[in-house]
């Protein structure tokens, strides 16, 4: 089959991985080779009568088979790769194939790179090597993984002239790596990755394309204690959500491309002469380019980490930690708002307390619950909304309107355009009159906004910045820049925090 040479991408973790060579475009076939197979003994072939295929040769089981039609499986899934299936026999033979022979005991398995020759793309097994089964998991599955990956186009990490930093030379950044752990040289892990890791999924992508069809709806991963994670999560796009279904055991689930979450049984790696071993609880990683909008947890106390975008939280049980970073962040609760208080915390953060624990909120806009919601974006639009409420009408915000408010403000409805809507309502006439002139408005806002007559300098600069006196305001402004400039006044704001600091009240808008 034809093929290409590899083009480095300038970043290093990618470039570690670049073998010379990837296939070309187009379907890619592989086989099993059998009694019946020819092997290309032509210049730069296999050699006549010695070492693979000649010596050992064996065929796979079905059960072989279907661990290796797995392995592709998981390759596919990530990139803009297709395997087709053909026979193996004297008139043709796959792309990649896929046998056993025998080899020197030190040797697990090996593959040729991809080639235009024919022996290139092929994959052996070593017969007298160790193997523990195929089942995902296993060392078995994880060498398919890793030949496939060589079969592909992918090199070992640490060989060659661009070779993987020794901190990310582990399963954790790639399965090409020899080193199971980053710092342990020729390390072993008690249960192997099930998918190509992050590194590996973006250097596949580099040679291929990224696959944007996989899992491209709304998903589910839900995580169970007591049961083994090694692997990487490629997802395409919709809305979706990390589950850890633990009872008594916390999670960390880590929302951030190439973060890791804290899921199921930790990983025992051992020392390559078995002599010492050490427990590592990261088991599963978002590959680059995908993003997961929610994290659940379980009964028991998690950390939930969200990235830069607006996430959906749902610690449920338990004491938990969330920590929503950047974006516009909630969240979600079973209970009734009535069940729940909260409190902001030294430092910023609010502290939810109710049926499902008593949560710590870093960095999270907002709560939902099964019959209300909560802001704390006291400084956000948020904030904001429950300001222009107390200066336009001198009273709390009903929960529908300023859910109504926010939602749109949210969404990026302009802020002037909201304070006209509040001149324009038949409240803030009831309260201006139907026709104020500048002063009466200013006034009326003094003792409407900060319950208090104006001092003449206020007074007068407001006047000032209504006719654009001297045009040094820039522009004449309106009485609705004017109603926004009190909502967010000091005095305002002061006089309005501590009734929202713990988190203001609102019903979510549904359009
Ligand atoms: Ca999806
Ligand atoms: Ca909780
Ligand atoms: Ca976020």
């Amino acid at each position: 089959m034809q093929t290409v040479s590899s083009v480095a991408a300038g970043n290093h973790r990618i470039d570690a991985l670049l073998g010379p060579q990837a296939w070309a475009p187009g379907a890619i076939t592989y086989s099993f080779p059998g009694a019946s197979s020819v092997w290309s003994t032509s210049t730069g072939e296999y050699a006549a009568g010695v070492s693979e295929p000649f010596t050992g040769f064996s065929a796979l089981d079905t059960l072989q088979q279907s661990a290796v039609v797995a392995a592709l499986a998981a390759w596919t899934a990530v990139a803009n790769i297709d395997f087709t299936a053909v026979a193996d026999d004297a008139t043709g033979q796959g792309t990649l194939r896929f046998a056993w022979s025998l080899m020197d005991t030190g040797l697990q398995s090996e593959a040729y790179q991809p080639d235009p020759l024919n022996k290139g793309g092929d994959v052996w097994l070593n017969s007298a090597a160790q193997w523990s089964g195929m089942a995902p998991g296993s060392y078995g599955y994880s060498t398919l993984l890793h030949e496939i990956g060589h079969a592909l186009g992918l090199k070992d990490s640490a060989l060659g002239a661009v070779t993987m930093p020794p901190a990310q030379d582990g399963y954790a950044t790639t399965l090409m790596s020899g080193n199971a752990l980053a710092s342990l040289a020729g390390s072993w892990v008690d249960f192997e990755p099930t998918t190509p890791m992050v590194g590996d999924i973006a250097a596949i992508q580099h040679l291929y394309g990224a696959d944007t069809r996989h899992h491209a709806g709304d998903d589910v991963y839900a995580f169970e204690q007591g049961q083994n994670y090694f692997q990487t999560l490629w997802d395409a796009g919709g809305t979706d959500t990390i589950q850890w279904n633990g009872l008594t055991q916390g999670a960390t689930i880590d929302l951030r491309e190439g973060a890791f979450s804290s899921l199921g049984k930790p990983l025992v790696y051992w020392a390559s002469d078995y002599s010492s071993s050490q427990t590592d609880p990261w088991t599963v990683a978002i590959a680059l380019g995908t993003r997961i909008e929610k994290a659940v947890g379980g009964s028991a106390g998690d950390e939930l980490i969200g990235n830069d975008l607006g996430d959906l939280f749902m610690g449920r049980g338990g004491n938990d930690t969330i920590r929503g970073g950047a974006g516009l962040d909630t969240a979600l609760y079973a209970s009734p708002r009535a069940a729940v208080t909260t409190d902001r915390l030294v430092g910023g953060a609010l502290q939810v307390s109710g049926p499902e624990g008593v949560d710590t909120l870093h960095g999270v806009e907002r709560a939902q619950f099964s019959d209300g919601a909560l802001g704390f974006d006291i400084d956000g639009l948020g904030g904001q909304a429950y300001r222009l409420y107390r200066a336009a009408f001198d009273r709390a915000p009903d929960g529908g309107g300023l859910g109504f408010w926010m939602y749109h403000l949210d969404r990026g409805f302009n802020f002037v355009e909201a304070a006209n809507n509040f001149l324009n309502s038949a409240e803030f006439r009831l309260m201006y009159g139907e026709n104020p002139t500048n002063e009466q408005f200013v006034r009326l806002l003094y003792v409407h906004v900060n319950h208090r007559e104006p001092e003449p300098a206020g007074n007068q600069f407001w006047l000032d910045a209504m006719a654009n006196r001297d045009g040094a305001f820039g522009h004449a402004w309106t009485r609705g820049e004017i109603l926004l400039q009190f909502s967010e006044s000091v005095e305002n704001k002061a006089n309005v925090v501590g009734v929202i600091e713990d988190g203001f009240d609102y019903l979510p808008y549904l359009p």
